[in-house]
């Protein structure tokens, strides 16, 4: 019994995999404090989202904008930064059977990374800090603030060159057969683009932290503006690669998803990495410094190759799950095959919503909202916040999630706790947070600004008269908020208690439904399919893929519907206010 418990290695049970344990110890710290940063942030977004909603407004002007910087750093870095290096360390052992590089230093980087939160948090929660997520200058914080970013920076990078290590390992132990799995593949995407955004953090904080220390002079607002957004939108991309990764992953576990085409998807993970950082101009569309010339080329034409590539995986992903389904004799209908998918399993609803929402609403706004011509009227408004809880929130959060549901029995071996909680979980979180989108998108619409503690300017000498129907809109934003809230604390409530008093995982036997496991896992899809049967239906003259995926299609189209009135739209809304619609 004890040889057991020491062995570097166990066989899990249900995927009969090589687990290495101390691979797995790291993925379950990291996923533990992801988790804890993330109650901090959403405690956070309650009361910042009462007191947006003018009606409630229930913080004083200091808390509103501190917490607004508590929020920003505590989900957008901590909660998915952490979350993204259990990815890493799953990927790299636990997809490839492999050990992991020097796990001793992946405890000292987990230490620096954890030691630079800590920073962030106590200068930022004892008023040193109040310079928001992106302490543009000429706000000055702290200097333990750009010390603790900077820790956390480093420790990640490192990380991310021990996931590269682990593939150099897994590939001369040769623990895998042929090419590098998909979902690994797009979980190297996001440590290449995770490379490049770590070297622009570098470039950001050091010199702020120089500045913070009286050593040099304040670095040109402009300078950094742009250095800082090539770190926060490719950071962003690093969460749109490792979630469409789990997007991969998940449509395998919970319901046989085929890879319509391994060229054609790895293709895209790559459009990512070569367009990204370009795409950051679309964060300075009215800034000064720079020309129209450059803004137009970097946001209309580079960007777009990025679009590209997330509406290649918003195909293939849905599509290769319906096609993995209709092999499986699932073939009635245009829809029969999503009719009959497993709803009941957290992690295949999750993996739908982010789906639809970060395609239908992150895409579409995103594009829209990225357009050269169109930002200057949506610019500072909450139309930007509107966005990004769709693509970082309702996309990422919502799949990490997903996620969870299968790494808590796979990985921490224990049953789902509040199982009944956790099969609705996701549509509480994702139903919520689409309330407090359309909430702030159309506030947005009318003007309200974003990061704005108080917007009827109650002691200015001035009036700022708002469009009523701005009341309802953040009434909206305020209740969708709260549910989202609700929905985030029911999976914190889940993921604690299902890893610290959980019950172990108990003998799986296939075809049996068992509370606290997902359907995935008692009821593994069963890939019949050949590769052959796969590219006969594939390739059948007859049919195409349009053929072979009739529902998906059907979707794109209303899509691209909803993208073009959407972007139209927009254009209108601009010719209005120049007076020439
Ligand atoms: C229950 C869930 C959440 C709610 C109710 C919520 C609500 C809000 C609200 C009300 C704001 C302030 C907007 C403003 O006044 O300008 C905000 C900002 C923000 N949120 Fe969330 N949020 C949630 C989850 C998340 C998550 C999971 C992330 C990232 C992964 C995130 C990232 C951000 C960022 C980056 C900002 C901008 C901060 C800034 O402008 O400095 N939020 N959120
Ligand atoms: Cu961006």
């Amino acid at each position: 019994m004890s040889a057991v418990a020491t062995s570097p290695v166990r066989i899990c049970d249900v995927t009969g995999r090589r687990i290495h344990r101390s691979a797995e110890q790291l993925v379950k710290a990291n996923a533990v404090v992801a988790v804890v940063a993330l109650l901090v942030g959403i405690i956070a977004a309650l009361l910042l989202v009462l007191t947006r909603w003018q009606a409630v407004h229930l913080l004083p002007p200091t808390w509103y904008y501190r917490l607004l910087g508590v929020h920003g750093m505590n989900m957008l870095i901590f909660f998915i930064i952490f979350f993204e290096m259990a990815v890493l360390w799953f990927a790299a052992t636990v997809l490839l059977n492999a050990r992991p590089a020097a796990p001793r230093l992946g405890w000292v980087n987990f230490g620096v990374m954890l030691l630079g939160s800590l920073m962030v948090e106590w200068a930022q929660w004892s008023g040193r800090a109040d310079v928001l997520y992106t302490s543009y200058p000429p706000l000055k914080a702290h200097p333990v603030f750009y010390l603790g970013v900077i820790l956390f920076a480093v420790g990640a990078l490192l990380v991310t060159c021990q996931f590269f290590a682990t593939l150099v390992i897994a590939r001369r132990e040769r623990t895998y057969e042929g090419s590098l799995p998909l979902v690994v593949y797009g979980a190297m995407t996001a440590a290449i683009i995770a490379v490049i955004t770590l070297v622009h953090g570098a470039m950001t904080y050091i010199p702020t932290f120089l500045w913070s220390i009286g050593l040099i002079a304040m670095p040109d607002p402009q300078v950094y503006r742009m250095l800082w957004w090539a770190l926060g939108h490719s950071a962003q991309q690093i969460n749109v690669a490792a979630m469409v990764a789990i997007w991969y992953m998940l449509g395998a576990l919970t319901v046989g998803a085929v890879v319509l085409n391994e060229k054609v998807s790895r293709s895209a993970f790559v459009l990512y990495i070569l367009f990204i950082s370009m795409a950051s101009a679309h964060h300075l569309l009215v800034d000064p410094g720079f020309g129209p010339a450059w803004k137009i080329v970097n946001t209309s034409y580079f960007m777009y190759m990025a679009v590209l590539a997330s509406m290649v995986h918003g195909f293939t992903v849905p599509a290769g799950m319906e096609l993995g389904m209709r092999l499986r004799g699932y073939t009635d209908g245009l829809f029969g095959w999503l009719r009959r998918a497993p709803w009941g399993d957290p992690g295949f609803s999750s993996l739908v919503l982010s789906v639809v929402v970060f395609g239908f609403v992150g895409g579409i706004t995103g594009v829209t909202l990225g357009t050269e011509q169109i930002n200057i009227i949506a610019h500072n408004t909450m139309r930007i916040p509107g966005h990004f809880h769709s693509t970082v929130v309702s996309g990422t959060a919502l799949a990490f999630m997903g996620a969870t549901y299968y790494l808590l029995p796979l990985v921490f071996r224990r049953r789902v706790a509040f199982w009944k909680l956790a099969r609705i979980q996701p549509y509480l979180f994702s139903g919520g947070m689409l309330l407090l989108v359309l909430g702030m998108t159309f506030a947005g619409s009318f003007g309200v600004p974003r990061r704005h503690w108080d917007i009827s300017f109650s002691q200015a000498p001035f009036d700022v008269p708002f469009n009523p129907a701005v009341d309802i809109f953040l009434a909206v934003m305020g209740i969708g908020g709260i549910i989202a809230f609700l929905g985030g604390l029911s999976f914190i409530l889940i993921a604690v208690k299902s890893v610290f008093f959980g019950e172990p995982l108990p003998e799986i036997t296939r075809g049996v439904e068992m509370h606290g496991v997902p359907r995935g896992l008692t009821h593994p899809p069963v890939h019949a399919p050949d590769a052959d049967e796969r590219n006969a239906a594939l390739h059948d003259p007859a049919r195409g893929i349009a053929g072979a995926t009739p529902g998906t299609l059907v979707l794109v189209a209303v899509f691209l519907l909803a993208f073009v009135v959407y972007y139209f739209a927009n254009w209108k809304l601009l010719s209005f206010l120049w007076k020439i619609g």
